[in-house]
């Protein structure tokens, strides 16, 4: 986990500080950005050894799956573990903080369950979890076993679990590429920035859709949009305030003024 940094010395710009102080329903957009201070390699650098050669959109893809379910099994059991080692950041308890005393609702296309581990509710996990494996034929859900990948394991393609019930084939918690978002996810995410007096978009390029579509959404219904991202992104231009902060340094300090 990284130290939080002296939060007096970051300057959070006033119309920020203003508008969340004003706001009286706060929804925060999360993207693999607001985990890289835990140490999580963003979507598309989680790919070491084994995974270095393969574009993750294959291998976060229904064809991936088909083409070689070991290696795909591997690949986020293998990502699992990095999140297991992994501790919340000031950025994830900062908005858990928040959430004591206003009305902040989270949607994340994160995988990872750092927001839930730092004591934060999580609206909507649009793109699914790593950790809710469900089998491919008939939908029950599974339990990830929970014997820790050992270092042998690490780095391999791993043959994905048996369903109990049907015998087909576990898959990864994810919404891989080409696959429709979970409804209830999506329309509480979508229903969340429709009602929202700011949006604060965090840590994401802005690049996959339908949940980079969400920024323009809540702009169109009236709430002040504001991006925490070091660099500008796809939907900067959605936003009324572009912060060039990171997730761990800017939420912090701002949580610290409210
Ligand atoms: C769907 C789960 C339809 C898997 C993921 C052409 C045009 C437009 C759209 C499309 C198109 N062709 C296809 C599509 C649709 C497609 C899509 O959007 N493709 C993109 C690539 C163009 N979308 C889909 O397929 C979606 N489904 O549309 O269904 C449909 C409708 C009806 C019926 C059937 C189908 C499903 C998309 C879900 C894909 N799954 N993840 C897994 O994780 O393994 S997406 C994947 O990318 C991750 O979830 C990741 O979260 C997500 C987005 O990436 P980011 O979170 O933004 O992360 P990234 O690394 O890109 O950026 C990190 C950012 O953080 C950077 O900006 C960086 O500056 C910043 N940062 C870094 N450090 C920090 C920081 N910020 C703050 N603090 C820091 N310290
Ligand atoms: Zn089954």
């Amino acid at each position: 986990m990284t130290h939080p940094q002296d939060q007096s010395s970051v300057v959070v710009p006033e119309p920020v500080v203003d508008a969340a102080r004003g706001a009286s329903r706060i929804v925060v957009l999360t993207g693999a950005g607001m985990s890289a201070e835990s140490g999580i390699a963003t979507f598309r650098d989680a790919r070491t050894g084994l995974w270095k050669d393969f574009d993750p959109k294959d291998l976060a893809s229904p064809e991936g799956w088909q083409a070689d379910s070991d290696l795909v099994w591997g690949w986020y059991r293998w990502r699992a573990e990095l999140v297991r080692r992994s501790e919340p950041n000031a950025g994830h308890i900062a908005l858990a903080r928040w959430q004591e005393r206003a009305h902040v609702d989270i949607a994340t296309q994160n995988v990872d369950d750092l927001h839930e581990r730092a004591g934060a509710t999580v609206l909507s996990h649009v793109h699914g979890s790593l950790f809710e494996p469900y089998c491919s034929d008939c939908g029950v859900r599974a339990q990830l076993d929970d014997a820790a990948m050992s270092e042998a394991e690490a780095d391999q393609r791993v043959p994905p679990p048996e369903c109990p019930v049907c015998g087909g084939l576990i898959r990864p918690g994810a919404v891989w590429f080409g696959e429709s978002l979970p409804e209830d996810a999506w329309a509480a995410a979508e229903d969340a920035v429709r009602a929202a007096d700011l949006v604060l978009v965090v840590g994401t390029s802005g690049v996959v859709y339908p949940f980079a579509g969400l920024p323009a959404i809540a702009r169109s219904a009236g709430a002040t949009v504001v991006e925490i991202n070091p660099v500008e992104t796809e939907v900067s231009d959605m936003a009324d305030y572009r912060w060039r902060a990171t997730a761990a340094v800017g939420l912090p300090a701002l949580v610290a003024q409210l």
